[in-house]
C-alpha cells in the first residue's frame, strides 16, 4: 500500500503556500464540489423523484430506472437495483436515500481495495493504458510528481510510440514533474519498456510509470502491443508490477464499460484511473465499473494541473455523494 497519502492534512504547521501541492492537499469539501454534478444525477434527482411517494409502484420504479440509466449506472445495474425494490415491501420510498447508499457501498466495496499498491524498498511498476485522449499522459505526470514529492526516485517510459508528438509531450511533463524519462523515438514500445525496466533496476528507482499508445492502426494491433509490453514486464520484473491501470475519461460514461472490457481482455487490469471528474455529471460510472468488472477506481483526475490528482477513497466518495 502507498502509505504516505494518509498524512494528515491538518497535522502540519506549514503555511498554506509552502505545502507541497500533492495528493493529500485535497479536502473532503473539494471532493464534494468536484462530484456535485454526479451527486445531482445519481442521488438527488432520484431521491426527489421518489421520496414523497407512498409506495414503489411500477410507474415510479420505471422512472427511477430511467434516471439511474441517465446517471451512467448502465442498464443492467439500474434494473437490478429497481428490481430489488419491486420485489420487496420493507423499504419505503421515504428511505430511498439510505437504500441507495447501502447498495452503492456494497458494490464499490466488493470491487476490492481502492488503495494504490506500493511496496517500500522495491521497484514499483505502474502500467498505464487507455484510449487516446483519456488522460493517460497527464495522469502519469501527476502521479510521478506525487511520488517525487514524497521523496521517491521516479522514471517514466515513453511507450506511446505511435503518435508523433506523444514522446515529446511526456518529455515536457517529465521536466515539469522533475522526474527522469526513457525515450527512444523510432523504436517499438516493448523495446522502450525493456530499456526502462533495465535502467530502473540497475539504478535503483522506486517507481517506473509506463505510458502507452491509445490508438494503433486498429484495435487488434493495439491490444497486441499492450500484450507484448505486459510480457516484457512479466519477464524482466515479475514481482514489480503494482498496477495495470485503465485510464478512463469520466465523461465517456457507458462507453467506459466497453473500453474496460476490451482492455481487460488484453492485459490483466487491476484498477481504474478516472480522469476529468471535475465538472463531470457521469461519475456514476465508478459504480458501474465496480459492478461489471470488479475493478476498483484508485486515482481520480480533477483538473489539468500537476496537483490535480487524488487518491480515490471509497468511503469519502460515498460520504460526498450522500451528505
Ligand atoms: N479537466 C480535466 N482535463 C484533463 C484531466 N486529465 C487530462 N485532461 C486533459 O485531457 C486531454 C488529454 O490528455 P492526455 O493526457 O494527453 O491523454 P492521453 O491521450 O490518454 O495521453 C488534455 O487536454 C488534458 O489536459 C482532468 O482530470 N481534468
Ligand atoms: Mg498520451
Amino acid at each position: 500500500m502507498f502509505n504516505f497519502f494518509k498524512r494528515n492534512e491538518t497535522g502540519t504547521n506549514q503555511p498554506e503556500d509552502d505545502k507541497p501541492k500533492s495528493f493529500w492537499n485535497f479536502s473532503f469539501e473539494n471532493l464534494k464540489k468536484t462530484i456535485s454534478n454526479t451527486t445531482q444525477n445519481l442521488v438527488n434527482n432520484v431521491v426527489s423523484n421518489v421520496e414523497e411517494e407512498e409506495v414503489f409502484d411500477d410507474f415510479i420504479l420505471d422512472d427511477m430506472e430511467d434516471l439511474l440509466i441517465k446517471a451512467d449506472l448502465g442498464v443492467n445495474l439500474a434494473s437490478s437495483i429497481t428490481d430489488k425494490l419491486r420485489k420487496q415491501t420493507k423499504v419505503k420510498p421515504s428511505q430511498i436515500k439510505e437504500f441507495l447508499k447501502e447498495e452503492f457501498t456494497k458494490i464499490i466495496n466488493t470491487a476490492g481495495n481502492s488503495e494504490l499498491n506500493y511496496k517500500d524498498d522495491s521497484l514499483n511498476i505502474y502500467f498505464i493504458t487507455g484510449v487516446n485522449g483519456a488522460g493517460k499522459t497527464t495522469l502519469i505526470a501527476k502521479l510521478a510528481n506525487n511520488f517525487r514529492l514524497s521523496g521517491k526516485k521516479v522514471l517514466l517510459a515513453a511507450g506511446d510510440t505511435f503518435r508523433a508528438a506523444a514522446e515529446e509531450q511526456l518529455d515536457i511533463w517529465a521536466k515539469r514533474a522533475q522526474v527522469d524519462i526513457v525515450r527512444k523515438d523510432g523504436i517499438d514500445a516493448a523495446a522502450v519498456v525493456f530499456d526502462a525496466i533495465k535502467k530502473a533496476q540497475n539504478e535503483n528507482y522506486d517507481v517506473l510509470i509506463i505510458d502507452t499508445a491509445g490508438r494503433l492502426h486498429n484495435k487488434h494491433n493495439l491490444m497486441e502491443e499492450l500484450n507484448k509490453i505486459k510480457s516484457v514486464i512479466d519477464k524482466l520484473a515479475p514481482d514489480s508490477l503494482r498496477e495495470s491501470m485503465l485510464v478512463l475519461d469520466a465523461n465517456t460514461g457507458q462507453n467506459g464499460l466497453s473500453q474496460a472490457k476490451l482492455f481487460t481482455q488484453a492485459v490483466n487490469l487491476t484498477s481504474v484511473g478516472l480522469t476529468k471528474l471535475d465538472g463531470s455529471a457521469k461519475g456514476g460510472i465508478i459504480i458501474a465499473i465496480a459492478k461489471e468488472f470488479n475493478l476498483p477506481v484508485k486515482l481520480i483526475g480533477v483538473g489539468e494541473k500537476l496537483e490535480d490528482l487524488k487518491l480515490f477513497n471509497s468511503d469519502d466518495f460515498i460520504k460526498a455523494l450522500f451528505e
